[in-house]
């Protein structure tokens, strides 16, 4: 397939600034008319033929200029349109008119209909789906769009922009027109028509400003939507206060649909969202659905400054938009809920999606330099390693300037598609530093290791710190070069207070930051009257895996004293590391696996210490999860060993302090009013932890069934849900409160999905078998994107034991499945491939089935560009 390359991107021959798009809508048959004006770019020489992509379109008609194209002055292909009779003006006007079928497309890209509604979706490549354009980020064009369809199946029609016209025709049609002032790539084009049920509101500007806001969903699930208002008005309040950023439109939409590839789309004053990141009420919704709904929905608004008035140049450039709002929605949530317990999600998130990318075969710049298909660069990479590096430039430069070099880039750049050299110069500029090697972040794949040793001499008052860093290889780049690490850092005294120091050398240090910059520091730390302990990357301040020689002791001591909330959470957590690792080898040996007394009994204290806010202990409790254990071994990995050490674990921490925790549980018991903010989010998060360590300890699921019963929110109803059917998977419990829980939700998609997630993550070897029954289930659907990430996402990311079972099933039935989606929908087919991006980690009989499981894949013919892609690089 064919590959592109950063370094041949070419500026347009031809800029389109006007587009007029009339839809004629109808399920089967819509004809687009997309009116243009074109005009040469400078240094395009006259009679530059001008090539249009497409993808699977068939013309019905075309004109330049209000004549007919001649038969031989152009060539229509399903995938580019070739005007080779390209007027000699300056500028020439241009009438393209395809034939669609919306309800015919499966992937979902272009133009289709969800449920009955018609909607688009154009990023990254999806509007040469709708008509022949130039769909490239960097070519900007202000909007007119017209839009007729049935007034009795579509009585609401929306677009881009503000609405500009509305009325009715003949045979029970109607139509609108809106028009979008601000000039926008095609990816962010976007138009809805169906019949829905809205929640009104209105936001009022800094500036005084109306801007009407409207939630859009399927009739009688407007009550599910308040919670999304909610968010956006916020959203909007934060970024002018924060960021100093206004809405530039009279309205803004967001309309939730069924069928949708991934969380939501920013589309120009009109957000499409997946159904699952808006609609959210007390029985039907988790509290870690309201937070993804808060943080999704301010993400898309976010965009509409950073993506939408300053877009990217090309699809390299992704992480210009995706890694700052990535960063922006961060902060929010962070200003929203608890700093310290956001921070520690964030990592969790990093670590469980982004290492694993970064370590593995599909590893890639934040900034890639090539791709054969660009679906698939939606990473964690590109988001969240994104993400992370606009937060280290914040720590470098400070807030103060950090705001200064964002300021200037809206400054510079509104209005402009640019790269992410442009954004590194705003914040050079505004920080007056050179942040040459720190680009690197950008430009190199892999997440770099530190190693830091620490010796104190008491004599000399000096405290050193060794730090070496090195840069494993990744595909392609085999020889990486020195970054620019910015190491936040304390030197903790025995009193659990930061130490002063009276001078350092060895390295650059700022603040409570050390710059690395070189492979090795040597830095001496002066006037040190007592031996302290290091407390390094606080905040993870830098994306790396940190190797430090510390003992339990200090380690206990951070997790008791760092003043340092993240380092107080990395302490127990790096210790509850430590044990299992060790642990999972007892259990492959066939030794029973032992842990501390104080490592065991600590969970207990915790969770009922008062000075502490219940979502940090719920966090600070909860071990490892499988996969971060299998990730931490990196090699040679036997998911079942694993699978008994945490367990191990869990039992002894149960039987330790069982007393203490169920007076805790109890005292937590809420008193049936819900409300979903954090502070009572939390102390839910912390009673559904204790819960399953109760239940081990009670060795019955009878606690699970009384909390799944009592219940009075999805929250509380879905963990104890969860912790019955996994820990007592056949007993008549558990098969009791499934069809209980059936039986209740089966009207709801949203939330069978979460009975089809618990019982495809139930762990141990029948697991396939479970679930290929499942995907016989009415609930389930093959062309329902929520439905696969739901049933086969679910087994394949959350279910070690399961996937990797010893016999292969579970690689089987991912393989199969994967080729039977792609027929529908490449992108998610190709997303779910991504599950064995790791398999090289794996014991030698594992990686064997899993090679082999590959290889059916790779061998099907006529695989797409998008699941090619992932199988080749997967198994290069
Ligand atoms: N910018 C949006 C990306 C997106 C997307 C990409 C490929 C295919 C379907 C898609 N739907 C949405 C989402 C975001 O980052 O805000
Ligand atoms: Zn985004």
């Amino acid at each position: 397939g064919q590959v592109f390359r950063l370094e041949e991107y070419k500026p347009s021959a031809y800029r389109i600034p006007r587009l007029e798009l009339d839809f004629r809508l109808d399920a089967q048959e819509t004809l687009v008319t997309a009116r243009m004006q074109v005009e040469r770019a400078e240094g395009t020489d006259v009679g530059t033929p001008l090539v249009l992509d497409g993808d699977g379109l068939s013309l019905v008609g075309l004109a330049v200029n209000g004549e007919p194209a001649g038969e031989n002055g152009f060539e229509a292909l399903p995938d580019q349109l070739t005007l080779r009779d390209v007027p000699a003006g300056d500028h020439f006007e241009l009438e393209i008119v395809t034939r669609i079928n919306p309800s015919a497309n499966k992937a979902l890209m272009g133009l289709y209909v969800s449920s009955g509604v018609f909607c688009t979706q154009c990023e990254a490549e999806g509007f040469r789906r709708i008509t022949y354009f130039l769909d490239r980020p960097d070519v900007l064009s202000t909007y007119r769009v017209r839009m007729e369809a049935d007034r009795a199946t579509a009585p609401l029609l929306l677009s881009n922009g503000n609405p500009v016209e509305n009325g009715d025709l003949d045979g029970g049609r109607h139509y609108a027109i809106w028009d979008d002032p601000h000039p926008k790539p095609s990816y962010l084009f976007a138009l809805v028509a169906g019949n829905l049920g809205v929640v009104s509101d209105h936001f009022i500007t800094a500036s005084g400003r109306k801007v009407a806001l409207g939630v859009y969903v399927e009739h009688g699930k407007e009550a599910r939507a308040t919670y999304a208002m909610d968010a956006l008005k916020r959203s909007m309040r934060w970024d002018e206060e924060r960021f100093g950023r206004e809405y530039d439109l009279d309205v803004f939409n967001i309309v939730a649909v069924s069928d949708f590839n991934m969380g939501a789309m920013e589309n120009k004053g009109l957000n499409i969202f997946n159904d699952k990141y808006v609609l959210a009420d007390p029985e039907t919704a988790t509290d870690m659905d309201f937070a993804n709904i808060e943080a999704i929905i301010a993400h898309e608004y976010f965009h509409n400054w950073t993506g939408n008035r300053i877009t990217c140049r090309d699809w390299f450039q992704l992480c210009l938009k995706e890694g700052l709002t990535v960063y922006r929605d961060h902060e929010f949530s962070a200003d929203m809920r608890s700093r310290a317990v956001r921070r520690i999600s964030e990592v969790r998130t990093l670590r469980a999606h982004q290492f694993p990318e970064d370590q593995g075969p599909l590893a890639h710049p934040v900034r890639p330099r090539r791709y054969r298909e660009i679906n698939n660069f939606y990473t964690a990479t590109v988001y969240e390693k994104g993400s992370e590096v606009v937060r280290m430039i914040h720590t470098i430069l400070g807030e103060e300037d950090f705001r200064k070099g964002m300021d200037l880039y809206f400054d510079r750049h509104d209005g402009q598609a640019v790269t992410i050299e442009d954004l590194i110069a705003c914040f050079e500029e505004a920080g007056r530093v050179d942040l040459t090697q720190f680009a690197l972040w950008y430009h190199q794949a892999g997440t770099p290791n530190v190693i830091a040793s620490t010796s104190y001499d008491e004599q000399a008052k000096s405290f050193t710190l060794e730090l070496e860093q090195s840069v494993p290889p990744t595909p392609s780049e085999a020889r990486k070069k020195a970054m620019h690490i910015p190491l936040k850092f304390g030197l903790v005294g025995p009193n659990g207070e930061d130490m002063d120091w009276a001078s350092a050398d060895g390295a650059e240090i700022s603040g409570d930051v050390i710059h690395l910059r070189e492979r090795r520091h040597t830095i001496s730390f002066k006037g040190i009257g007592q031996r302290p302990v290091l407390s390094l990357n606080r905040g993870f301040s830098a994306p790396v895996v940190l190797s430090e020689q510390v003992s339990s002791a200090d380690r206990y001591f951070l997790a008791q004293h760092d003043s340092d909330a993240f380092n107080r959470w990395q302490a127990l957590n790096s210790l509850a590391n430590e044990a299992l690792i060790e642990a999972a080898n007892q259990a492959r040996n066939g030794t029973v696996p032992g842990f501390d007394d104080e490592l065991v009994s600590f969970p207990a204290g915790i969770a009922g210490d008062e000075t502490l806010e219940p979502a940090y202990r719920a966090l600070a409790i909860t071990p490892p999860a499988e996969a971060d254990i299998a990730r931490e071994i990196g090699g040679n990995v036997d998911p079942d060993a694993i699978h008994r050490a945490r367990e191990a674990y869990l039992d002894a921490v149960a039987r330790s302090g069982a007393t203490q925790m169920a007076s805790v549980y109890d005292a937590l018991a809420d008193d049936g009013t819900f409300n979903p903010d954090a502070g009572h989010a939390g102390k839910r998060a912390l009673r559904n932890v204790l819960l399953g360590l109760l239940m081990r300890a009670e060795g019955s699921p009878e606690r699970g069934v009384v909390q799944y019963r009592s219940a009075t929110n999805m929250t509380e109803r879905l963990a104890a849900l969860m912790e019955v059917t996994h820990r007592f998977a056949n007993s008549p419990e558990a098969s009791e409160l499934l069809a209980d829980f059936e039986g209740r939700y089966s009207d709801n998609p949203l939330v069978m999905d979460k009975w089809l997630t618990t019982q495809a993550t139930i762990p141990g070897d029948g697991a396939a078998a479970r679930v290929r029954e499942l995907m016989k289930h009415s609930s389930f659907s093959l062309s329902n994107p929520n439905r696969v990430r739901a049933l086969i996402g679910g087994f394949a990311s959350g279910n070690q034991t399961g996937f990797h079972a010893a016999d292969g099933t579970g690689y089987q039935l991912l393989a199969e499945t994967i080729l039977a989606v792609e027929e529908l929908n490449p992108q998610v087919a190709a997303r779910l491939a991504v599950t064995f991006r790791s398999w090289r980690s794996l014991e030698p009989h594992r990686q064997k089935l899993a090679r082999e499981a590959l290889a059916t894949i790779a061998k099907a013919e006529n695989l797409s560009r998008d699941l090619r892609d992932i199988v080749d690089r997967t198994l290069a």
